[in-house]
Formats: C-alpha cells, structure tokens, sequence
C-alpha cells in the first residue's frame, strides 16, 4: 500500500495535472486487489493507447488522412476503386508506426506480463494494427484487425511479414496527409505484388476492414481469453466496433471485474465496475505497477 500511496503522489500531480481524483484513487486501490487476486487478465485496446506515441486515433478530426476520415479508406470497395489511394494511405501509417515509439501505457502492460507470467495468463487483445504492443514487449497478444507490417495476397491468399520502407519503389515519398495533396495515381502493375512463385497478385495491407470478418482462430483466442478471465482492463477504445466492442460488456455480465481507461466517457462505460479517467500512458503505470 504505500508503494501505491508514493506512486499516486508521483503521479497524480505531474507537469501540474492532476490524473487521479480522491475517488479515483480509492477506486484505484480497490481494482489493484481484483487485479492482484486475478488469474487470468484480458486487457482490450483501441487506438487511444498508442495516441501518446502520436498515432491519431480514428474518430474525431485528428483521424482524417487528406479530405477523408480513415474508416472510408479502411473498406474492400475503396481498395477494389482506387488501390493506389488505399496503398498510399497504409504506406504512410506503416512509416509512421514505424518511427512511432511505445509510451508507458504499452510498456506498463509488458512488464505487467513478464512480472506475473508464473502467476497469471495476461492476454492482450488489441485492435491496433501498429505492432506496438508487441515492440513494447508484450507476449501473449491477439491482433483482432491485423498488422500494418503483413500483407496478404489477393490471388493465393498468402499473408507474409513485410517491414520494406518503402514497401515499394513508387510508394517512395507518397502518402503525404495534407488536404491538398492529390492522389498519385499510381499503376496497379507498380503497387506490391505477390512473390510467391506463379502467383504476382496484388497485395493488400493485412488488415480486417469493414464488413470483413475477423479470422475465426483470432476470435477463438480472444474469446478463451475474455471468457476465462477474472480482471478487463479496457484500454483507450471508443467501443463502438463490433465485434470487439461487445467483448468486455460480456465478460462484465458473466461477473469479471472491467475497468475502463479513457480520457473521456464511453457508450460502453456504465457497464464497467471501474472507470479511471485520463491518458493510459499516466493511468495504467499506476494501475499496473
Ligand atoms: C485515449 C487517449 C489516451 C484518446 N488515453 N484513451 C454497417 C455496414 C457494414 C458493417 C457494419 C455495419 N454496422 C455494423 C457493422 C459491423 C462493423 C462495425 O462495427 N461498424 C460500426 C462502425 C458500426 N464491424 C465490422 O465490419 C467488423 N466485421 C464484422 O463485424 O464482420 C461481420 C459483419 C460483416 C458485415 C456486416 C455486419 C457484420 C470489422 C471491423 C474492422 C475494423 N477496422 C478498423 C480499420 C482497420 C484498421 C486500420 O486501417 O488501421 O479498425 S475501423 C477502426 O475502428 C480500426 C479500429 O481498430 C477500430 C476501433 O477504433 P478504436 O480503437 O476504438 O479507436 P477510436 O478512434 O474510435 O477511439 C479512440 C478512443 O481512445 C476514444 O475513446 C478516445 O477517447 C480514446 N483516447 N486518446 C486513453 N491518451
Ligand atoms: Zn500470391
């Protein structure tokens, strides 16, 4: 306890902020023994975690990429329409993850793992596709919307690691996110094709778009892992893409205890026991140290 006293002093005042309330600090000890007691932990994550490595979140104006918010790019049709505008929106994502580095939210769940991997199963299940989770350290992940660091074949169906910057020769230097930067048209046969012998079909980001299904052994694992655990963590996630979203409302109704950590309310909110208000990157070291 006073381990936990000295780190809310620490931290609850940093760079004049305060990041915990009185109640929240109560609140907060109170969650840490659910969590000290628990077997098995599923933490759930959405963009706002790697918001503090300077990922943009989705939703809101920060999100758009040019003239268009990410989710109408993030589509089969905008790909099957204009495979070069969807190519050079995911090439500048993946040279941004890339530079990007994990901040104290990804790193406090890594240690959190690596600590109690003899007395806990810790399973991240997360919706980013920017691999920070893992460069952070984090072990047992489940990567519900793909990589930005996969692709797979449109013809054979291959999924294959690609860390290429560029990821092709005519994606050099394109991808620019302002307003006013036109398209560049680039011809599909110059987009990344398929180097598996026979095949050379164009390749298209890894990454689960909407109206796609997720991949059944991906939602096996996350389902084991919510379904068995006694403690959520709901990390920087707006809750509002299905099926993820319907993960940690379940694991509260069948009794896990879920805290939720966001700076600002949810529609999923009043479902959770907990709900720690902040950027993740000040309250999960708290919550997890
Ligand atoms: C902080 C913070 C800080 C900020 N600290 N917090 C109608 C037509 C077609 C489909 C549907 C439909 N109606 C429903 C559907 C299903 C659809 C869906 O849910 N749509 C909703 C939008 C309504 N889902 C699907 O299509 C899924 N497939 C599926 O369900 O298959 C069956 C099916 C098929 C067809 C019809 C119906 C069912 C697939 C979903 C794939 C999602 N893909 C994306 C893009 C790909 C990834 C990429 O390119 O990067 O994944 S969409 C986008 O949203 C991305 C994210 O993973 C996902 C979730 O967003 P997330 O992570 O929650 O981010 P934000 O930006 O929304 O929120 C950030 C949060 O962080 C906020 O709360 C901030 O407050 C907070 N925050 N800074 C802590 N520092
Ligand atoms: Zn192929």
């Amino acid at each position: 306890m006073f381990r936990l006293a000295s780190l809310l002093r620490n931290n609850s005042i940093s760079k004049g902020q305060r990041w915990l309330s009185t109640r929240d600090t109560s609140n907060m000890a109170k969650f840490r023994e659910s969590l000290k007691a628990a077997k098995g932990v599923a933490i759930l994550s959405g963009a706002g975690i790697s918001a503090e490595s300077g990922i943009p979140t989705f939703r809101g104006p920060e999100g758009y990429w040019r003239k268009w918010p990410p989710t109408l790019l993030a589509s089969p049709r905008a790909f099957r329409d204009d495979p070069s505008l969807v190519w050079e929106f995911y090439h500048y994502r993946r040279e941004l993850a890339r530079k990007a580095k994990p901040n104290p939210g990804h790193k406090a769940i890594a240690h959190f793992e690596a600590r109690h991997a003899k007395s806990k199963v810790v399973t991240v299940i997360t919706q980013n596709v920017d691999a920070l989770h893992t460069r952070a350290g984090t072990k047992n992940i489940v990567e519900l919307h793909g990589n930005l660091f996969k692709t797979k074949c449109t013809k054979c169906g291959d999924v294959a690691i690609n860390i290429d910057s560029p990821i092709c020769e005519a994606l050099r230097d394109r991808g620019a996110p302002d307003q006013d930067f036109k398209g560049s048209d680039i011809p599909i046969k110059d987009l990344p094709h398929c180097k598996k012998p026979d095949c050379g079909g164009l390749l298209r980001p890894f990454i689960v778009w909407f109206g796609e299904m997720l991949e059944l052994s991906v939602m096996e694992r996350a389902d084991a892992a919510m379904t068995t655990c006694d403690v959520v963590l709901v990390v920087g996630t707006s809750s509002l893409v299905t099926p993820a979203s319907l993960f940690a409302p379940m694991a509260s109704l069948r009794g896990a205890v879920v805290a939720e950590f966001n700076i600002a309310k949810t529609p999923a909110t009043p479902d959770f026991s907990y709900y720690f208000e902040g950027p993740s990157g000040k309250t999960l070291p708290i919550a997890l140290a």
